[in-house]
């Protein structure tokens, strides 16, 4: 060998060894995001619904790492809310406004840059976002919302396959079968671990079909709102516990006690097997035939139809997490778990009765938020709590941050990975929301708004054109809205000006709602 081959080749060795070395040090991400999984569901928000009602692996991830008291969704609902986790960009800028319209993948997402630095991609569960996804090695999707029993997958977005069983059983069996017998262990792995549950109509896993029945809950001392006090929104919405649940879909009953009007289960009970309808039959039979043969009203029916969500909706609930203790498992046998990051979050909050409702889209609180929870042993220390506002529009900067990558400067997002290590950073003192899909299901208006720490003003406009103001600490239920109370003159101006520098900061403006509408008035049409 010649003399300079001999230092060179040296060389060459130490960059290698620094590129394995560098690879390794790079966190493997489990993203794990639920659908519509409030924070009041989770007992480490200890917001004192659930005392009773646990479920340990979501709560070992608050335990043993850090959990988000602030963490807000940009538009709180499904497919816009996935859009904005993978582009970092608001709605209006990655074009997916509501569950309508398709979704470009083409764009710049966050997977698809992970990919390209030498992780290795997969996305397993719900998506909700028409057409092939992009940016990943491997994916085994939900064809649109999916369905409880027996569900198909999606391959790699082409091959269709059906599975027996329960879809929040699989999905976790997907998860660890792709890291146990697809991925290549020589790269860091990046999983979107992404649930169905406890989306409506919450059809329960076999065996938590009874958990919870003898469970009594208190109603939210809301329940029974009359909707003054507020605008317009809040009256004419169609999401009411009581008015807007189907008795055929939602309550589980064979037809409309009341009507007679046919159930939509017939389509989800014909995909059951003799012994899964056997076992369903078992537990919601004698409880209906209870309830024809009282036929109650008034409180007394009120109380049954919000027993029943929420026992059901806590159900489902219960077999996520699940899941997620099966992969937590997988992972910590494997030596795997310290080297990962794992964030868990949904894709929006959801109401629990509040005001009387089910569903989400309001920037009303229990909608804006989402639980945010990430585990990390080796920055982040356990039981650490975070009280700035984040949004979901920030997971894809703080993903590449941790991954060592730059964050490119069209991602409207901050990492939020300092704070999670329990850091200061100059950070933001307000959020931006903006909601679409109106008309559309549940009926809630288009609105946008900001909400700082203490106050929120939120304008909702199209079909009418009215303000709403709330000082959560004095009215942290957004009951009575203050935007005509002289008292809160100045922070009602002030709230004004920041909502119209956040319009501008995000390239959000009346021109763009004025394009949304029209388009969705022709897509309707
Ligand atoms: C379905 C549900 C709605 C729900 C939307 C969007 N109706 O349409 O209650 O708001 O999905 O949910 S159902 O009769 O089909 O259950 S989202 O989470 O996908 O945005
Ligand atoms: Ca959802």
């Amino acid at each position: 060998m010649k003399n300079k081959t001999v230092p060179f080749l040296i060389f060459i060795l130490y960059i290698l060894h620094l590129g394995t070395a560098m690879a390794q040090d790079r966190p493997n991400i489990l993203f794990i995001m639920t659908d519509d999984h409030t924070q009041k569901a989770l007992h480490a928000y200890g917001q004192g619904l659930l005392d009773t009602v646990y479920f340990p692996n979501m709560n070992r991830l608050a335990k043993e790492g850090a959990l988000f008291r602030n963490s807000f969704v940009t538009n709180s609902i499904c497919a816009p809310s996935r859009a904005v986790l993978l582009t970092g960009k608001y709605s209006h800028l990655n074009g997916k406004v509501d569950n309508v319209g398709p979704f470009d993948w083409s764009q710049m997402t966050y997977p698809k840059l992970l990919r390209d630095a030498g992780y290795e991609t997969a996305l397993i569960g719900k998506i909700h976002l028409s057409g092939k996804p992009q940016g990943y090695d491997y994916s085994l999707t939900l064809p649109d919302q999916g369905n409880y029993y027996n569900p198909e997958f999606i391959r790699n977005g082409v091959e269709e396959l059906k599975f027996e069983g329960h879809c929040e059983v699989l999905i976790p069996e997907f998860v660890v079968d792709w890291l146990e017998n697809v991925w290549d262990r020589g790269k860091p792995f990046a999983i979107n671990y992404h649930t169905k549950a406890p989306h409506r109509n919450w059809m329960p896993e076999e065996k938590y079909l009874n958990l919870y029945e003898d469970i009594e809950f208190e109603f939210p001392h809301n329940f029974f709102d009359a909707y003054s006090g507020r605008g317009r929104a809040a009256k004419e919405q169609e999401m009411e516990i009581l008015n807007d649940m189907f008795w055929g879909w939602d309550m589980k009953f064979k037809k409309n006690p009341f009507t007679g009007e046919p159930s939509r289960l017939q389509a989800p009970f014909g995909r059951m097997t003799k012994e899964q309808m056997q076992a369903w039959n078992d537990v919601y039979g004698p409880t209906n035939e209870a309830f024809l043969k009282e036929m109650p009203t008034g409180e007394e029916l009120a109380k049954f139809k919000f027993h029943r969500y929420l026992r059901d909706y806590l159900k489902v609930v219960k077999s996520v997490d699940d899941g997620i203790g099966k992969v937590l498992d997988y992972l910590e046998a494997e030596g795997l778990l310290d080297k990962t990051l794992v964030i868990y979050t949904s894709d929006q909050g959801f109401y629990l009765g509040e005001h009387g409702w089910y569903d989400k889209r309001f920037m009303y609180e229990q909608s804006l938020s989402t639980p945010l929870l990430v585990r990390y042993p080796k920055e982040i220390k356990p039981g650490t709590v975070v009280n700035e506002m984040v949004m979901n529009l920030d997971h894809a900067p703080t993903i590449l941050e941790y991954a060592g990558l730059a964050i490119p400067s069209e991602m409207q997002g901050k990492s939020w990975r300092t704070l999670a290590s329990g850091g200061t950073l100059p950070w933001r003192d307000a959020i931006y929301y903006h909601y679409y899909e109106y008309p559309g299901p549940h009926m809630v208006k288009r609105h946008y708004g900001v909400r700082t720490d203490r106050y929120k003003l939120i304008h909702f406009y199209y079909d009418v054109d009215e303000w709403e103001m709330y000082d959560l600490k004095n009215d942290p239920d957004e009951m009575n809205s203050i935007y005509n109370d002289p008292n809160y003159a100045d922070i009602k101006k002030s709230l004004h000006t920041r909502l119209e520098e956040l319009r501008v900061e995000y390239g959000d403006s009346d021109e763009l709602n004025r394009q949304f509408i029209e388009k969705s008035v022709s897509k309707n049409n």
